[in-house]
C-alpha cells in the first residue's frame, strides 16, 4: 500500500503514484468522466477517472458514494494548469469507501448555529472552521513558548472544589460521594497557592465552569480559562507588561502563520498591536465615553458592554489600538483578593483588558498580607472559616504577586472577527447545551 499523503504536500510532488484519504465533498458523476472532489484535514484535491464502457466497480462505487464519507484512494498524480483547484488531480486506480456516509446531511451552510452545534462533528469539517482550530492551536503554542522561555512553570489545578473560586452566584455543585464540591469557576486560589510554594512564575491553560445563565455571544458555562501569576511584582504594572508581551508573542505568531488564511476566510487582518497599550482609569473612561454621548448606566459598577464597544472605539481612533487596559477600580467592584492601592483604598491595584470592545481578561495585585487579606474577606461577608485553606497560603511567607486570567473563546472570537464564543469552541457549553 502506497504511503498516505496530506493533499496540501501533493503540489510539491512530481507526477507518480499517490495515495489519499479523506471526505467525499463533491461527486460529478458524468457519462464519460467522473470526478471527486476530495477533502482532508489539510486541504482539497480533485479526483478524476475515465468511466470505462459498461462501467466497472471503481466507476459503479463513485456513482454510489454518498457526501461526507471517508475514502482511502491511491491512483496517479498529475499536474495540470487547468485543474482549478490547486492545478493538479489524482487519476483514480482504486477507490476504498472506509467509512460511509448517509446520504442526508443534516445541515447545509446556511443552518442556523444551534442546528450546527446539534451536528457539530459536520459543521467542524469546513475549512473554515478547521481554520479556527489551527489558529487557536498556534495561538496556545506561542504563548507556552513565551512562557516557557521566560521561565514560567505550568501547573494544572484541581476543577474539583471544597468552595466557591469566584463568586457563589455563578457556582455548579457537583455531589460528592454524598457531600457537595464545586466545580472551579477559575483556578485563582491554586494559581496563587505556587507563589508561598516557591514557583516564581506559573501559567495554566484550563477549563473553568460558570453557571452563568446567560446567553450572550460572550459567555460559557464552560470556558477554557489562559492564567498567569508571577512573583516579585511592584504593582499590576508589572502583571500587565507581562500580558502584553504574551499577547504580542502570540498574535505575532497567528499572523505569520495564518494571516493570509485569516484575511481568505473570514476577511479580517490578524494585527499584532504595539506596546505599552494604552492604560486608562476606568472613572476617566466612563468620562471619555459619557463626553462621546454615552452615560455608563450604573456609575458605581464596571463598564457594561456598550460602554466597553465606545471606549474601544475611543482608543482605536485616538491610539489606533484594538487593546486598551482599563485600571483603578474601585474596591467596592472588585473580589476581596485585589490589593488595594497604597494611600487610596478605595481602589484596587487591578485592571481589565478590553480588545475590540469585548473585556477578555482581568488581572490584579494580590493582597499578600494576611491580615489585610481577611480584613477585606470579612468586608466582602466571606467566611474566614471558609477560606482558611487559601488563607493559609499567606501565613507562611508569600512574596507579593499578581496575576491575570483570559477568556480563550474570546480572545479567537475577536481575533477572528467571529459573531460568537460558540464559533471557536470546539464544543459551546451553555445554559442549554450539554450535547454533543
Ligand atoms: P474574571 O471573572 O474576569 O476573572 O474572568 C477572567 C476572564 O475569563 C473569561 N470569562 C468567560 N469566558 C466565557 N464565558 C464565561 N462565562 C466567562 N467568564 C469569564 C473572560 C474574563 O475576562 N480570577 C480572575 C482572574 C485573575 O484575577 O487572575 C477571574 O476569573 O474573558
Amino acid at each position: 500500500m502506497t504511503a498516505r499523503t496530506l493533499v496540501k504536500d501533493l503540489a510539491a510532488l512530481e507526477d507518480g503514484p499517490v495515495a489519499v484519504a479523506g471526505w467525499v465533498e463533491t461527486v460529478r458523476d458524468q457519462k464519460k468522466v467522473q470526478f471527486v472532489v476530495l477533502r482532508d484535514e489539510s486541504g482539497a484535491v480533485q479526483l478524476v477517472r475515465p468511466r470505462p464502457e459498461g462501467d466497472d466497480d471503481i466507476s459503479r462505487s463513485i456513482s454510489e458514494l454518498t457526501l461526507g464519507s471517508f475514502v482511502r484512494v491511491e491512483g496517479d498524480l498529475k499536474h495540470d494548469e487547468r485543474v482549478k483547484l490547486g492545478g493538479i488531480e489524482v487519476k483514480v486506480a482504486e477507490l476504498d469507501v472506509v467509512g460511509p456516509a448517509l446520504p442526508e446531511n443534516p445541515i447545509a451552510d446556511d443552518s442556523s448555529i444551534d442546528k450546527r452545534l446539534d451536528w457539530r462533528f459536520l459543521d467542524l469539517r469546513r475549512p473554515e472552521q478547521n481554520l479556527v482550530f489551527r489558529v487557536q492551536t498556534t495561538f496556545e503554542h506561542a504563548l507556552r513558548t513565551w512562557w516557557v522561555e521566560h521561565d514560567f512553570i505550568e501547573i494544572h489545578t484541581p476543577k474539583l472544589m471544597a468552595s466557591a473560586s469566584e463568586s457563589r452566584a455563578e457556582l455548579f455543585q457537583v455531589d460528592y460521594f454524598g457531600g457537595a464540591a464545586y466545580l472551579a469557576q477559575s483556578p485563582q486560589f491554586f494559581k496563587q497557592m505556587a507563589q508561598p510554594a516557591g514557583f516564581g512564575k506559573v501559567f495554566e491553560v484550563g477549563p473553568a465552569f460558570r453557571a452563568d445563565p446567560s446567553f450572550t455571544s460572550r459567555h460559557a458555562t464552560e470556558f477554557t480559562s489562559v492564567d498567569a501569576e508571577i512573583s516579585w511584582i511592584d504593582s499590576h504594572e508589572d502583571v500587565m507588561r507581562m500580558h502584553e508581551e504574551l499577547l504580542v508573542a502570540g498574535l505575532t505568531a497567528v499572523r505569520d502563520k495564518h494571516g493570509e488564511a485569516v484575511r481568505e476566510a473570514f476577511g479580517v487582518e490578524v494585527v499584532v498591536p504595539s506596546t505599552p497599550f494604552p492604560r486608562i482609569p476606568l472613572a476617566e473612561a466612563k468620562r471619555i465615553v459619557a463626553e462621546r454621548g454615552y452615560t455608563v448606566p450604573r456609575q458605581d459598577e464596571d463598564m457594561d458592554p456598550e460602554g466597553e464597544r465606545r471606549i474601544a472605539a475611543y482608543v482605536q481612533e485616538e491610539f489606533g489600538s484594538q487593546f486598551v487596559f482599563l485600571t483603578d477600580y474601585a474596591a467596592s467592584i472588585r473580589p476581596f483578593y485585589h490589593k488595594r492601592r497604597d494611600g487610596d483604598p478605595g481602589l484596587t491595584n487591578s485592571y481589565d483588558l478590553i480588545m475590540g470592545g469585548v473585556e477578555i481578561s482581568t488581572g490584579a495585585q494580590r493582597e499578600h498580607r494576611i491580615d489585610v487579606l481577611e480584613e477585606q474577606a470579612r468586608e466582602k461577608g466571606l467566611d474566614p472559616e471558609e477560606l482558611r485553606f487559601y488563607l493559609d497560603f499567606f501565613r507562611y511567607g508569600v512574596p507579593p504577586h499578581g496575576g491575570f486570567g483570559m477568556g480563550l473563546g474570546r480572545v479567537l472570537m475577536l481575533l477572528l472577527g467571529l459573531p460568537s464564543i460558540r464559533e471557536v469552541t470546539y464544543l459551546f457549553r451553555g445554559p442549554n447545551r450539554l450535547l454533543p
